[in-house]
């Protein structure tokens, strides 16, 4: 699965207007920690959003601008950024004020004056929290066998760059890639390798696409998906024939194919585009998948495109 280079320190956003408050909890954060600071709310909002944005929230409540309560209730609007853990850090300490900002969402509560052991024990435990939620998302989202991405992700993302599309007018390209004649292929060589010939077809097919917002994912048994934004017909044509070529060229030996000697996939694409609009992406998964079945009936081992 793509991934970008993980930076391998949990991240801590620290808020505050007083820099002199900032800096006391970052010494005793720094050396377990990547920290990132903020004095006013929308510089955390940011902060909050960014790529490698943080695995949790320090927050101070009385601010001039924009004070904690309503940070967080901005983060956990967000989806972006409601995951992240936040603790308020306060010399508020009425009990008013604590379920206040429990009740926003936040995950605990430290006063001021506080001690250093207990704020770095409840720091830990709240970004330990939060990295074991991140790895089971990772997990739930990531095709078990082949490691890479699954169909719950894959939907995911084209509900997301359908509604995208929308707005903008671009075009957006869907391929359905079947193993050809893998049946027989499990049925003389075992399911052992059966699966290991699985998980070389998807590692190959996920090496073709060169743009970054390119996904391939496992819909099921030996039928794979991708996802191409912005890209026309010409360009899904590409990627495919890349991706059949790939497969040929990793000659996996297949005896039982009438196809070819060695393992071949067929794909069948689909494009949304302004000139021949679909109405959703259902019909536009329901097009590739037309073409799939044509490429097949013609022969297999390769492209079918929906017009
Ligand atoms: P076609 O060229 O028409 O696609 O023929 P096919 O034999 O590939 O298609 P069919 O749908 O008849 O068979 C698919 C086979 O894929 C059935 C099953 O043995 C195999 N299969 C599906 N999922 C897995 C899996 O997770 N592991 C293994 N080893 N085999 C699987
Ligand atoms: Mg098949």
């Amino acid at each position: 699965m793509r991934s970008d280079v993980p930076h391998t320190r949990a991240t801590v956003l620290i808020v505050d207007d007083q820099p002199t408050n900032i800096h006391a909890l970052a010494s005793l954060l720094k050396e377990d920690y990547r920290i990132l600071t903020a004095t006013r709310g929308e510089k955390a909002l940011e902060l909050a959003q960014a790529e490698q944005g943080p695995d949790l929230i320090l927050m101070d409540i009385v601010m001039p601008d924009m004070d904690g309560y309503e940070i967080c209730r901005r983060l956990k609007d967000n989806e972006a950024t409601r995951a992240i853990p936040v603790i308020f850090v306060t010399a508020l300490d009425h009990e008013k004020d604590e379920e206040e900002g429990l009740n926003l969402g936040a995950a605990d509560y430290i006063s001021k004056p506080f001690s250093p052991a207990v704020v770095r024990a409840r720091v830990r435990n709240q970004v330990n929290l939060k990295l074991k939620t991140d790895l089971l998302e990772k997990i739930s989202l990531q095709d078990g066998l082949t490691e890479i991405h699954n169909r719950r992700y894959f939907d995911q993302k084209l509900a997301e760059e359908w509604s995208r599309l929308s707005r903008n007018d671009q075009c957006l390209s869907l391929l359905m890639i079947d193993i050809d004649q893998f049946k027989p292929y499990n049925d003389h060589y075992g399911h052992g390798a059966g699966d290991d010939c699985l998980r070389r077809v998807a590692q190959a097919l996920e090496r073709v696409p060169v743009r970054a917002m390119d996904l391939v994912a496992r819909y099921g048994g030996e039928e794979f998906v991708v996802l191409l934004p912005e890209t026309d017909a010409q360009g899904a044509r590409h990627v495919a024939k890349g991706m059949i070529e790939a497969i040929n060229s990793l000659g996996i030996a297949h005896e039982y194919s009438d196809v070819a000697p060695h393992i071949t996939i067929s794909a069948g694409g689909a494009t949304h585009s302004t000139q021949h609009p679909k109405a959703s992406a259902e019909d536009l998964k329901e097009a590739a998948d037309t073409a799939l079945y044509q490429a097949k009936k013609n022969g297999r081992n390769q492209y079918r495109a929906d017009t």
